[in-house]
């Protein structure tokens, strides 16, 4: 008995533990993100680590951060003609914004890189469904598909496998259930293709739609961010969740989310992050207005585009592998 107590105890210490903030949580369905965590304005004052992160990408604004001003300067040199594509000798803001994408997307680019070599280590043009089925769900029982009584580990892979399944027929444009290479990109990482985007909002749905009625009540949409604990109260951002719920979300007013209102949320209108901050960067840096950087204009105003804190030059020293 004490120790059910105290089990109970630990169980609402964990829960409470577990109330999540709401930036981490009701931004979690919304595809379009930020360019980095950070906020770019603090109490109107701009936040430096913002544009560290949108410049570098965030893994690497983190080791900047380590580095001495000599050897984020050096590296920064070489990424600035990295930037100027056309070697012309300034950066442009086509050009910068060009890199700005491609550190937002080198994680996925490297994650797709890894795959597709773990897939198909032969190097093979496609990789044919039964394959990669095997490769992944080889060890399931496909007939043991009960709900009750079943092994619960096994309906839930039953169920992803239902979602991969349904995933890789909508990446797999031509229709020969293979994926080539690209194919597979669109399989893996859906968020970034225009045409897998309906998939997206249904895999959503299908997550947050608890009772299976196809559409989203205000009691799922809650429960998909939040749980309430017995004795806890609501919290406040939780109220103004399902007020944004009714004013925003819910178009029609009918009580509920349906695949275009759904749509709407996590996929809002295209607003370009990346083009504002190239356009941002230039502007801070740019000393003779002709709207283009040179390699001393970036230099000189380093702080701006990367991090950099260390006074263990020795340390330093001892990442130069990485360029
Ligand atoms: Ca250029
Ligand atoms: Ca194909
Ligand atoms: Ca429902
Ligand atoms: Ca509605």
């Amino acid at each position: 008995m004490k120790r059910l107590i105290l089990i109970n105890i630990l169980l609402v210490i964990v829960i409470a533990d577990a109330v999540p903030r709401p930036d981490d949580e009701t931004k979690q369905r919304i595809i379009d993100k930020d360019l980095s965590e950070q906020e770019h304005f603090i109490n109107s004052e701009h936040n430096p680590a913002y544009d560290h992160d949108a410049f570098l990408g965030e893994e690497e604004a983190k080791t900047f951060d380590k580095l001495s001003p000599e050897e984020s300067t050096r590296r920064l040199e070489i990424i600035v003609d990295k930037i100027d594509k056309d070697q012309d000798g300034f950066v442009s803001q086509e050009e910068l914004k060009d890199w700005i994408q491609f550190t937002q997307k080198r994680y996925i680019y490297d994650d797709i890189d890894r795959q597709w070599k773990s897939h198909n280590p032969e190097g093979k043009e496609k990789i044919p469904w039964g394959e990669y089925k095997d490769a992944i769900y080889g060890f399931l029982d496909e007939n043991d598909s009960t709900g009750d009584g079943g092994d619960s580990d096994n309906n839930s892979y039953l169920v992803m496998l239902k979602r991969d399944r349904r995933r890789w027929s909508a990446a797999d444009q031509d229709g020969d259930d293979a994926l080539t290479r690209e194919e597979f990109a669109a399989f893996l990482h859906p968020e970034e293709h225009i045409h897998m985007r309906d998939i997206v909002v249904e895999e959503t749905m299908n997550d947050i739609d608890k009772d299976s009625d196809g559409k989203i009540s205000l009691t799922e949409y809650i429960g998909d961010m939040y749980q309430k604990g017995d004795e806890e109260e609501e919290p406040e951002w939780v109220k103004n969740e399902k007020e944004h719920f009714t004013v925003y979300r819910d178009k029609n007013n009918d009580g509920f989310l349906d695949f275009e209102e759904v749509k709407n949320w996590i996929i809002p209108e295209d607003f370009d992050h990346a083009e504002a901050e190239a356009r941002h960067l230039i502007y801070e840096a740019d000393s003779d207005d002709d709207k283009k950087l040179t390699k001393a204009e970036i230099v000189a105003k380093y702080d701006v585009f990367v991090g950099s804190q260390a006074t263990d030059f020795g340390e330093a020293l001892g990442r130069h592998d990485e360029f």
